[in-house]
């Protein structure tokens, strides 16, 4: 019989049927839409030794051989790719079309394949008289991988594939508003890999979580969520010395230069904002606009905004959704507030529905904002851009470097030349010029200061997975 793919077919893969378990709402309508698994420190127990026994034969095969698999699981994904999309829209919120459901699976695809390709030779790096030596990567063993909620697929494929190509095992913990959704996409690439390869754990992330970053037969924790949280990963595996690749909180500044033309850069900066209706983590997040050209850029902005529609993910044409969870809209909620009491100018929304039934919380731009308001200095993770005006070059630059994130940033500008000098002054592990938050699976991407350390993708993201050895002779 040929597999069914529909998206009952996928939650009956991965629903609790029975033993602890959390009801799952979708945060657009309030409509339950399954139960996830709770699982205790027992089950990460078994599930990491599950790993650890798995490994040896894993690392044993041929780097063509984890290629191989890796193909054959962005294939299951490609297969699945809708009954996914849909599971993504009711559980995490975001809508199918757009930069949303489908653009997330379709990443997740895009990854698997180019973490396939990437090419990691033995590097020879002296070849003389005396000595000749090159690097190896090795396989480091069992690999813990812990998820946010805002891209739950995604974010996994870019911890969980580059760890398989290098030999390790895997065992991942999904975000609990999420779980359904890292459940998921681990079932499907569970249909082609070996037993034991790749294990998902659910439950709470002081419990298992913590347990994952402290346990000794884990050599290395790729981690993506907050600073707090990663500061809690590093005390925990201490004791370990593991391997810690750290991705975590942001707050990205734009820096918008006086030569731009307001119009031509409205929508960029939109979608540089609001992706994922601003739940991520390289979003532009404050914009900082020459005083020549401030009331262009706002007025043109919030035309653009005015006009994106955000709904319930399901439904055709919305392209913006609501927050994840209650907890996120609050600070969304709190963050506009403070900053409408501060005496900020509310140029578009700011009025959430008190009725609507999701976690909605409307498109808001707020302008003539200081530049330390908490609306600015803290990370909103929401659909709520300040705009922040300014007149002295180096004086933005100081406001901009003065956060403690340093994730992203980008710089708009018509002279290429001038947005790189400023660039080079912005402390931050990516600098877009004109766009801002667009990833390539072969440009390495990680933070600076408290956004963490370690880089993801290419050839970067593979040596983040593996142990560097010296073979001399
Ligand atoms: P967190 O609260 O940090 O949660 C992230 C993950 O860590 C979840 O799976 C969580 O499990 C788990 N966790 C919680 N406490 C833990 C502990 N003590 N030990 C080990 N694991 C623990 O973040 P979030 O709310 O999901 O995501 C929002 C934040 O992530 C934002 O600051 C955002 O900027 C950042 N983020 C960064 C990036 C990159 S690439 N830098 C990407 C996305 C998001 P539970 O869900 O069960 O608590």
């Amino acid at each position: 019989m040929p597999e069914t793919i529909t998206y009952d077919a996928l939650l009956s893969r991965i629903q609790a049927h029975d033993g602890a378990a959390h009801d799952v709402f979708d945060p657009a309508t309030g409509a339950l839409i399954g139960r996830a698994p709770v699982e205790d420190e027992s089950a990460l127990e078994r599930a990491v030794e599950r790993a650890h026994a798995a490994q040896p034969r894993w690392a044993a095969l041929s780097d063509d051989a984890r290629r191989a698999y890796l193909h054959d699981a962005a294939d299951a994904v490609e297969r699945w790719a809708e009954p996914l999309a849909e599971l993504l829209s009711r559980e995490q919120g975001k809508p199918l079309e757009g930069l949303n459901a489908r653009f997330e699976v379709g990443g997740c695809v895009a990854w698997l394949r180019a973490t396939a390709d990437t090419p990691l030779p033995h590097e020879v790096v002296v070849d003389d008289e005396s000595t000749f030596a090159e690097m190896h990567y090795r396989p480091i063993g069992v690999v813990g991988a812990i998820t946010p909620w805002n891209w739950p697929m995604m974010i996994a494929i870019w911890q969980i594939a580059p760890a398989l190509r290098m030999g390790n095992t895997v065992v991942a913990k999904p975000a609990q508003s999420t779980d359904l959704s890292g459940l998921a996409i681990a079932a499907i690439l569970n249909i082609v890999l070996p037993e034991g390869v790749l294990i998902t754990v659910t439950g709470s992330g002081r419990t298992i979580g913590q347990a994952l970053a402290a346990h000794p037969s884990v050599g290395k924790i790729m981690f993506t969520g907050s600073t707090e949280v990663g500061k809690q990963i590093i005390e925990a595996s201490a004791g370990n010395v593991t391997r810690l690749t750290l991705e975590l909180g942001g707050n990205d500044a734009g820096i918008v230069l006086p030569d731009v033309d307001p119009a031509a850069i409205a929508e960029g900066l939109f979608w540089g904002a609001f992706i994922n209706t601003g739940q991520t983590c390289a979003a532009l997040k404050r914009l900082y606009v020459h005083d020549d050209v401030y009331d262009d850029v706002v007025s043109h902005l919030a035309a653009f905004a005015a006009a994106v529609p955000m709904g319930v993910g399901l439904d055709t044409g919305n392209l913006l959704g609501p927050l994840q969870n209650r907890k996120q809209y609050e600070t969304v909620a709190r963050l506009v507030s403070a900053a409408r009491d501060s005496g900020a100018r509310i140029v578009l929304g700011g009025e959430p529905d008190p009725a609507a039934a999701g976690h909605f919380y409307p498109t808001t731009i707020i302008a003539d904002i200081d530049p330390h308001n908490p609306l600015v200095v803290e990370e909103q993770f929401g659909p709520a851009l300040p705009v922040i005006r300014y007149s002295d070059i180096d004086g933005v630059v100081a406001l901009a470097n003065e956060s403690e994130f340093g994730l992203g940033a980008s710089v708009w500008s018509r002279d290429r030349a001038a947005a790189q000098e400023v660039a080079g002054r912005l402390q931050a592990g990516t600098v877009w010029i004109n766009s801002h938050g667009g990833l390539h699976p072969m440009v390495p991407f990680g933070g600076a200061k408290h956004s963490g350390y370690g880089r993801e993708f290419g050839i970067e993201g593979l040596k983040a997975v593996s142990e560097p050895q010296v073979v001399v002779g």
